[in-house]
């Protein structure tokens, strides 16, 4: 393999000049790690602005997400080891009446029996609460919980979608997006920037192809999913997501040609949640036991993948749907690229 990056460029002086004067910076990662969540959250911190009409062509998506994510969780209960029941004969009829929808059309129905009420039936039911704590034995949808909770808001005809509920559900998306952000807002000084515009693209696929950038003006950001530890590969059963995320990190180190990357450890709430419920980190990475540091189980996970990706600098735990946490990633890693780059401006 290789020959991913090149530093030639065949273009002509004039367009040269303005790309030179681009630092281009890919999310990538592996699916579902968050690359788009945080592509937007910077689109959001960026102030770009979302119209009433985007949001409303994004509800039946979220909708639609809603049923999807308790149809995998009704669908997985008989066949899980041990399997899970549902709690009661009234949880059984309305399981067999939402696993026969295919579509969801929650707003047409009699409010009694209403695919919201459903839902909130569903939810409180023992078993699928059981079934929702073992996800990872069938990668259950993140977000799910948060819309199940918000149903009747999600189902009224003048719903609009708010920032978060944006962020919260994944968009199906398969063309590049890029972003041109505003330094300003990472506190980045005027002198600093000089002309230079940062770019950021939404990296759809893993790197088997970039453009031919200059390489001294490309970064990457590699999207850890931190809390894919317990879920297992679906291309190796005997390897789990996140030891997916480590091979790809390592393939992408070792052809990356120079290219500068830098890693975000991201669904740290994620990770969070799964260990302080008792999915141990050893029983997916056996040598987890012998890994020593001092702090509490979740940073000695967060150190262990640190370890493991054999990377220094930035440690800290992010969460995607919070503006803070990459609003400072992202402080930092402009910076660093604006200051590793200026000197390699154009002086035209
Ligand atoms: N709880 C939580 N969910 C996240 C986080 N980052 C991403 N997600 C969710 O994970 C799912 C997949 O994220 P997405 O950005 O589409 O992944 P991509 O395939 O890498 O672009 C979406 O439902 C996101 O809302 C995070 O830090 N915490
Ligand atoms: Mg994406």
């Amino acid at each position: 393999m290789g020959g991913y990056f090149s530093s030639k460029s065949s273009r002509t002086s004039g367009e040269t000049i303005t790309y030179n004067k681009t630092f281009t910076v890919f999310l990538m990662g592996a699916p579902k790690s968050g690359k788009s969540t945080i592509f937007r959250q910077l689109q959001l911190l960026s102030g770009v602005k979302i119209d009433d009409e985007t949001r409303r062509q994004r509800r039946e998506d979220i909708r639609q997400y809603v049923l999807d994510a308790m149809t995998s969780i009704l669908t997985a209960m008989p066949k899980l080891s041990p399997p899970v029941m549902l709690g009661s004969l009234q949880s059984e009829i309305i399981a067999r009446f939402v696993l026969d929808r295919t579509e969801f059309d929650g707003e047409n129905l009699p409010k009694l029996f209403s695919l919201p009420n459903f839902i909130k039936t569903l939810w409180l039911d023992e078993g699928v609460q059981e079934a929702y704590r073992r996800g990872n034995e069938y990668d259950s949808a993140d977000n799910a919980p948060y819309f199940f909770v918000r149903i009747d808001r999600i189902c009224r005809s003048d719903y609009l979608p708010s920032d978060e509920d944006l962020l919260r559900c994944p968009t199906l998306k398969v063309s590049p997006e890029h972003l041109d952000i505003n330094p300003t807002i990472f506190n980045v000084q005027e002198s600093e920037v000089q002309d230079t515009t940062v770019r950021i693209v939404d990296h759809v696929t893993p790197p088997n192809r970039l453009p031919h950038f200059d390489i001294r003006r490309v970064s990457i950001v590699f999207v850890v999913d931190c809390s894919s530890y317990n879920i297992t590969s679906k291309t190796n059963p005997s390897k789990s997501q996140l030891q997916e995320n480590f091979d790809y990190f390592e393939h992408l180190t070792t052809s990356r040609r120079g290219v500068s990357v830098h890693t975000i450890l991201n669904k740290g709430d994620r990770l969070q949640e799964k260990i302080l419920s008792g999915h141990k980190m050893e029983d997916h990475f056996p040598d987890f036991e012998r890994f020593r540091c001092a702090g509490t189980d979740v940073v000695r996970a967060r150190d262990f993948i640190i370890n493991k990706l054999e990377i220094s600098g930035s440690s800290s735990l992010t969460c995607a749907l919070d503006a803070e946490d990459i609003r400072s990633f992202f402080t930092d890693h402009i910076h660093a690229i604006l200051t590793q780059t200026v000197p390699f401006l154009d002086p035209k």
